[in-house]
């Protein structure tokens, strides 16, 4: 494969996604296989810009995130990444890594995904690489698991697969539009344990056999109450694949909700009773709901007393500008 090329400066964009039925567990750490498939939907406006440039003189990656230069741990972090992309795909050459998340900070959005879909898609350019978007997904799962699935914009389908080459998300052939997200802002905080240390604690327990099990059963259930957009059906498949993944996650003695993500879901009982509207929720203790648009106003108005964002479905990730000196 090519090394440099011409290019020297890449920019490219990604957007967030939230998973509708979940991915949690590995079996391969490095190259991040997941044990079960899993499916998503991309947000619009809650984004990841990544700038990937190639200096002459450079020893080393560096990363400077939102203008400011990243911990050394975050550096070394992405510096494996690169390291593993530079094997497996036959690379050369340290990268400069300028990163901005438009994701209100602390909101519980991951940006991971969204940051290494957006870097995966600049590598593709600046190495001059040919990956199409499936190739694409494959290298940002290097990166972070999740992130394979912010190539793609709506809906998107993770296989789980068995190895690199089979382990990679695509979109789902779905014209599905008026579905809305609200997200409730319960805590800033950043989490104590990160999602990779939790999975790890996770892969030990009895319930994580059930886990894989019941979202393997979940996966085709999904599909179908998507391809019939289906908001009654789609949305109690969610909150049990949210629910299944917590149940896991607390077996091991980690417990991601705080006492008002609790008192959140009991107050959405009442809501919920008058408008399709369902929750899932991630490795923090914020709330995502899903809804159509049409109900929007009524339920923002029910949740007035809580800080929340609002977000409708995204487009594929793109690269943005390219530069040569
Ligand atoms: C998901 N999460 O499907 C699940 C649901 C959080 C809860 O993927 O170790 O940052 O980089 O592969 O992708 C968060 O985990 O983990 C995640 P790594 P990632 O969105």
């Amino acid at each position: 494969m090519a090394s440099h090329n011409s290019i020297k400066s890449v920019t490219a964009r990604a957007n967030v996604n939230i998973a509708l039925l979940k991915y949690w567990g590995k079996k391969d750490e490095t190259l991040k296989i997941p044990h079960q498939s899993s499916i998503s939907l991309t947000l619009d406006d809650l984004y990841t810009v990544s700038t990937l440039s190639l200096f002459p003189n450079a020893c080393r990656d560096e990363l400077w995130i939102n203008g400011e230069e990243a911990s050394e741990s975050d550096r070394n972090k992405l510096s494996e990444y690169f390291d593993l992309v530079r094997k497996i795909y036959h690379i050369n050459g340290f990268i400069h890594v300028d990163s901005h998340n438009h994701v209100p900070t602390g909101a519980g959005l991951a940006s991971s995904a969204s940051s290494y879909a957006s870097i995966a898609l600049a590598l593709n350019e600046l190495f001059n690489m040919g990956l199409d978007k499936i190739g694409l997904s494959r290298l940002a799962r290097l990166g972070s698991g999740s992130a394979s699935r912010s190539i793609f914009g709506g809906f998107t389908v993770w296989h789980h697969g068995d190895n690199h080459d089979s382990s990679f998300a695509e979109a789902l052939d779905t014209n599905w539009d008026d579905l809305a997200f609200i997200v409730v802002i319960l805590s800033k905080d950043k989490k104590k344990i990160s999602s990779r240390e939790a999975m790890k604690k996770s892969l030990s327990t009895s319930e994580y056999l059930h886990f894989v099990k019941r979202s393997e059963e979940l996966y085709p259930l999904f599909l179908d109450a998507i391809k019939d957009k289906s908001i009654e059906r789609l949305g109690p498949l969610v909150e049990e694949s949210s629910n299944l993944l917590h149940q896991t996650i607390r077996s091991s003695g980690i417990d991601y909700y705080l006492r008002e993500t609790y008192e959140l879901l009991d107050f959405l009982k009442q809501i919920k009773a008058d408008f399709p509207l369902f929750y899932t929720i991630d490795a923090g203790p914020n709330v995502k709901l899903l809804t159509s648009k049409q109900y929007l106003k009524d339920i923002l108005n029910r949740l007035s007393s809580y800080h929340t964002l609002v977000s409708y479905i995204g487009k594929d990730a793109y690269v943005q500008t390219k530069n040569t000196w």
